[in-house]
């Protein structure tokens, strides 16, 4: 072994070529490399589906993949043990600022499916420069090249992904142009998906973990729980990899099993976030072990369970395998990643289990308790990361029960207009600090 990881050699293809391009990805980061990249490279046809993935904010994932050729070291870590397996299917990392690129592939009738991970918030984002209106631009040219037909993938934790994904390119091609705006409407399949696998952030111990046991230098491996689920619905007018070779499951109602994902799971997460960090956390294991967070976490799993009735969806199960994701003392997932763009996944994770509840006469008292926890610790958080960030600022000026009511409406306004939701929330938050 050298006895420096600099005169290891670089991960290479050592001259051999990688796979067509026939997939754009936009938001090239550490989720797109453990869920999208690795379904399609262990797809029986992987040979015939290069991705070409750009960048969102930053062009530092595109620097660090050129020089070794789009490979990277999926680093599988379980609780008894990381496996090394190095993928290939992203064959050309691009730089999100580089247009000519995207619309030249986009315009190739060989190109079939885009997917898009661009975070939750970036669906409301209408600048032209942002990730959908680049899109639109690279569809634009699709139409103009005579391209034919494609796919958009929304792999985003958002209720009805496809559905939002089209209205916002419809809505933003229909302004640039009103036939552009119908021929997307007649050529472009929006499919919807849920997506799941805990994917934290890459640590240099990571890295260098990975030059010794592997034997070669990667600038930038990507680390991931074993799971990995993808439930998808809609059609592939051009075509898809086999991604079921991987697990990934084809239905044709997909709001159920999307519901499950993000009430169970990723409203588990939001409540650990909050409730953990308030009580000193720092990693969903650790909020885990702690009784007060568990029990926040487990009464409003009882409540999302109640809106989860297919038979298929095997609500204990699901939970039982949650906990032993979650548990992993090997994953430091941190809960301060989780805590960022709070008022937006509160939206979507926690406010239909509310307004179920709601309905049905009950109060809602756990998803009450989750918004309870972001408010009491976005006023006392150092950093706040959220795109309401500023309304958030303004509202913290404000004191008592008009505080938590300007705080709830930003999550949502109907809730902030009930008064008897924002006493039960009022009279909630510190409960984390008890
Ligand atoms: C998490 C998700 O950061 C977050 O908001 O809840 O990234 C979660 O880890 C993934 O959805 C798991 O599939």
């Amino acid at each position: 072994m050298p006895s420096t990881t600099t005169e290891l050699p670089l991960l290479s293809r050592h001259g051999e070529p990688s796979p067509p391009v026939r997939i754009v990805h936009l938001g090239l980061g550490a989720f797109h490399r453990s869920h999208q990249a690795w379904f399609t490279a262990r797809a029986h046809d992987a040979g015939e589906w290069g991705i070409a993935s750009f960048t969102g904010r930053r062009p530092d994932a595109a620097l660090a993949l050129a020089p070794q050729d789009g490979l990277f070291t999926l680093v599988e870590r379980s609780a008894d043990g990381d496996s090394f397996e190095v993928i290939g299917s992203i064959a050309e990392a691009v730089d999100g600022a580089d247009t000519a690129r995207l619309k030249e592939l986009l315009a190739a009738p060989a190109t079939a499916v885009v997917t898009l991970t661009v975070t939750e918030k970036v669906y409301d984002d209408d600048a032209p420069d942002a990730p959908l209106g680049r899109l639109v631009r690279g569809l634009a040219a699709r139409r103009a090249a005579g391209g034919g037909p494609i796919a958009v993938v929304s792999c985003d934790n958002l209720a009805d992904n496809g559905k939002v994904a089209r209205g916002a390119v419809v809505r933003t091609a229909e302004d640039l142009d009103p036939e552009l705006g119908a021929w997307v409407r007649q050529n472009v399949s929006f499919v919807g998906t849920s997506v799941d696998r805990i994917t934290p952030r890459t640590t240099p111990e990571d890295v260098a973990e990975v030059a010794e046991r592997c034997g070669y230098r990667d600038a930038s491996p990507v680390v991931a729980e074993p799971f990995a689920s993808w439930i998808l619905s809609g059609d592939f007018p051009a075509g898809r990899p086999a991604w079921e070779d991987a697990g990934a499951q084809f239905v044709a109602d997909l709001e159920p099993f999307e519901n499950r994902k993000l009430w169970l799971l990723n409203g588990a997460h939001t409540m650990l976030a909050y409730a953990g960090q308030l009580r000193g956390h720092k990693t969903v294991a650790d909020a885990l072990g702690d009784p007060v967070c568990r029990r926040a976490m487990a009464e409003f799993w009882d409540e999302a369970a109640r809106h989860l009735t297919l038979p298929e969806l095997d609500v204990p199960a699901y939970r039982a395998a949650l906990l032993e994701r979650f548990a992993n003392p090997r994953i430091a997932h941190y809960l301060a990643q989780i805590a960022q763009d709070g008022s937006l996944k509160l939206r979507l994770r926690c406010v239909p289990v509310l307004q179920a509840e709601r309905a049905e006469g009950r109060v809602g008292l756990g998803a009450a308790r989750m918004i309870a926890a972001w408010i009491d610790w976005v006023s006392g958080a150092e950093e706040i990361s959220d795109p309401l960030v500023g309304a958030i600022r303004e509202a913290l000026g404000r004191t008592g029960r008009e505080r938590t009511e300007a705080l709830i409406r930003l999550v949502d306004a109907d809730l902030a207009a009930d008064a008897a939701v924002v006493d039960l929330i009022h009279g909630l938050v510190g409960f984390a600090r008890a």
